[in-house]
């Protein structure tokens, strides 16, 4: 191994440009042809490869330093077999480099800008005195590139464009850029599609040129030389311009990733290693926010915000004041303009119990089906057994019952005790009967789960719902405790209400909400019976059970809890 020089080679003609990315560090073994850093001139961005594969030593430049060519930057030992190469690229004449197409280091329009001054051509002088004419818009220089696939089409036929409006953007291996309209106009036929691999002077489109672009054009002077327009590349990013927010520093780059996201179709700012590693790891750029110059997204950014989304899925989806799920969030005004607060951290559990609460509904295609079921002869039976319960020092509220009903409805009705699984695109169904109740403790809400409610009697399900309920208020629940269920059930039937909306205990796809029970006049078929009504609100997952379904669900718990004798056949 030879230590050697990493030297900024020929930049097309560019004068200064910044460095805006520095891509390894002292100790990195790299690849012939790895990005070293990456630089960004007024017209384009891009990465400077390394000249030959092995170790970096050191870099002797930052972010924010102004190279131009020869510069050096940085020195490596290169592989045994490298070095040579490597010296032999650097002293290839510079204009041999940019003239050798696919083996140019700085392969971007960086080299269009000083070249495009006497090879390129601007927008010509308006041809005629007034009205509109017709031009054809040309692929201009792109420093050498040939070949180079479009990767999005930025204007469609009909469209009104500014001068300078993005026509198309395109991506080589080393640079993305966007190839600007020569003239403000109408967007005539589109001579080319996203995937096409252009290389200058290739039709790009039409246009109707208006008087205004054309006196634009003049305006900014022209040299006359070409019959054809041909647009120059202009940076990735045309939204720069009215993008002046300040970039977030690196520390907060974690956390603003969701908070401040583009809005939808914002051009992203990125370089093609960047936007390699994006497609690699499945990141949507348009979500990312940059934190590099112009709002420039760095690699940094999309490994911010990949961690992020992992962190999010990790705490079960975890919808914050962000706004996950691409919905915006709620922003708070400061609260004490209004007269005085007091702030507290949330527990885990209320932490937990609000992501959890988020998942579902933001997840879970929600309706609920309301119903009454007539309790009184069950009321009857349940007051009658009082003395007996004290016996055992059990107590038999409704929810015995309510637990043993909805376990033959579920063993009746099976789809309600499935769990879809949409990655697989498979429906689980379970033959196990467990039922989770919600309980309500001071320290918020859990739900214990109750297993095999189907092989267990009205005791044995009060007795296991009563201690269930009293360790989750003592906190003394176990994990597995509070796993497994198939449906839950949630009675506010102690305190109050008529009716409300549970929200399902995803995956689950069902959960019964009872309310207060009340005396009601019902009709009997010739006249008015006082009658005991137990409100009944069954929320549904309703991509797992239909409307119809659920509807029999309740008739079916009202038949049984009307007639108790039925939970026994
Ligand atoms: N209608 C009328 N009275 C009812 C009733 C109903 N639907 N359900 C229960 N009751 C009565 C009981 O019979 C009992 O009365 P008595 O003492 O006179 O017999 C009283 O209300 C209190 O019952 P309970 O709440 O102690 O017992 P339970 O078996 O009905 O419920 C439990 C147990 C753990 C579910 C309950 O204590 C609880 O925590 N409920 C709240 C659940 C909750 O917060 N859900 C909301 C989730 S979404 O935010």
């Amino acid at each position: 191994m030879s230590e050697q020089e990493i030297k900024v080679p020929d930049l097309g003609g560019a004068d200064e440009v910044e460095i805006i990315e520095i891509t390894v560090s002292a100790g990195d073994s790299v690849e012939e042809e790895d990005p070293i850093l990456t630089v960004e001139s007024d017209k384009a961005s891009v990465e400077l490869p390394s000249p030959a594969a092995g170790k970096i030593t050191k870099i002797t430049v930052k972010v924010g330093d102004k190279v131009k060519e020869g510069d050096v930057v940085g020195m490596m030992e290169a592989a045994s077999g490298g070095a040579d190469e490597a010296q032999a690229d650097d002293d290839v004449p510079a204009q041999d480099e940019t003239k050798g197409g696919s083996d140019a280091k700085t392969e971007a329009s960086e080299s269009s800008g000083k070249k495009s001054d006497d090879t390129e051509s601007k927008p010509r002088k308006a041809a005629s005195g007034g009205g509109s004419r017709k031009e054809k818009v040309q692929v201009p220089d792109m420093g050498g590139s040939e070949n180079v696939p479009i990767i999005e089409i930025n204007v469609k036929e009909g469209d009104e464009v500014s001068e300078d409006d993005p026509l198309v953007t395109v991506e080589s291996d080393k640079a993305t850029m966007e190839i600007p309209s020569p003239f403000a106009g109408k967007i005539g036929k589109l001579l080319v599609a996203e995937g096409d691999k252009i290389s200058q002077g290739d039709d790009l489109l039409e246009m109707t040129v208006s008087d205004a672009g054309e006196k634009e054009a003049e305006a900014e002077g022209d040299d006359g030389g070409s019959e054809k327009a041909e647009a120059k590349p202009e940076p990735s990013d045309q939204s720069d311009k009215q993008q002046k927010a300040a970039a977030p520093s690196a520390a907060d780059r974690e956390t603003t990733v969701e908070a401040e996201l583009p809005a939808p179709g914002t051009k992203v700012h990125a370089g093609p290693a960047v936007r390699k590693i994006a497609r690699e790891l499945g990141a949507d750029l348009t979500r990312v926010k940059g934190s590099g110059p112009k709002n420039r997204i760095l690699k940094d950014d999309v490994h911010a915000y990949v961690k992020s989304q992992l962190k999010q899925a990790q705490a079960g989806g975890e919808v914050a004041a962000g706004g996950g799920s691409g919905i915006p969030g709620i922003k708070l005004p400061d609260f004490s303009q209004f007269g005085d607060i007091t702030r507290e951290p949330m527990s885990r559990m209320q932490i937990a119990t609000a992501n959890n609460m988020s998942r579902s509904w933001l997840n879970v295609p929600h309706v609920t089906q309301f119903d009454d079921a007539d309790i009184t002869d069950m009321e009857t039976f349940r007051k009658g057994q009082k003395a007996a319960g004290e016996k055992r020092g059990s107590k038999l509220t409704p929810l015995p019952f309510l637990l043993k009903a909805c376990a033959q409805a579920l063993a009746e009705l099976p789809q309600f005790n499935v769990a879809l699984d949409m990655d697989k695109k498979e429906i689980v169904r379970k033959k196990y009967i467990h039922i989770g109740i919600a309980v309500d403790t001071p320290n918020g809400l859990m739900v214990p789960v109750i297993r095999n409610v189907d092989q267990k009697g009205l005791w044995e399900l009060a007795d296991e719902a009563m201690e269930l309920a009293g360790k989750a208020r003592d906190k003394k629940l176990k994990p597995n405790e509070m796993q497994g269920a198939c449906f839950s059930i949630t009675s506010l039937g102690g305190i109050g209400g008529t009716a409300f909306t549970p929200i399902v205990n995803a995956p689950e796809v069902a959960i019964l909400g009872l309310s207060k029970a009340a005396m009601k006049p019902v009709w009997d078929g010739s006249q008015f019976q006082p009658r005991l009504m137990l409100p009944l609100s069954l929320s549904y997952d309703h991509r797992a059970v239909n409307g119809a379904d659920a509807a029999r669900f309740t008739a079916r718990l009202s038949e049984l809890l009307g007639d108790i004798r039925h939970l026994l056949l």
